[in-house]
């Protein structure tokens, strides 16, 4: 009787491995809904950057509104040189800046001088 019992199951299983690599399987597919979906940071400019860092979401629009409310022309310049963007920053003006989200990595940004320094992590 015990022999039985393990040939049966034997065979069944037999058959689910059958099934399971030659068998025709129904897959559940959902395609993903797309939303205009974005996301921004607003930084404060001001005896340097806040936040100096920013972690963005790899492959969704993003971006980065500096303000700068400091006097001093060291920060009225901001550099991100992985992304060829050198982009001025009129005191008390939003500047919105767009990054390239599409590859994950930290990236640096500075200013024109090169003294003061932030970072994006995309991720
Ligand atoms: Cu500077």
């Amino acid at each position: 009787m015990t022999k039985l019992i393990v040939l049966l199951i034997g065979l069944i299983i037999i058959a689910f491995i059958l099934w399971w690599f030659f068998g025709k399987h129904d897959v559940t597919s959902t395609e993903a809904a797309v939303t205009a979906e974005r996301q921004s940071v607003d930084i404060t400019v001001s005896g340097g950057y806040s936040p100096e860092q920013v972690v963005l979401k790899q492959g969704v629009p993003a971006v980065l509104n500096f303000t700068r409310k400091d006097a001093s022309t060291c920060l009225d310049r901001v550099v991100f040189s992985d992304f060829g963007i050198n982009q001025e920053l009129p005191k008390n003006q939003l500047e919105a800046i767009e990054i390239d989200t599409s590859k994950p990595g930290e990236y640096d940004w500075a200013c024109g001088m090169d003294m003061f320094h932030g970072k994006v992590i995309i991720k």
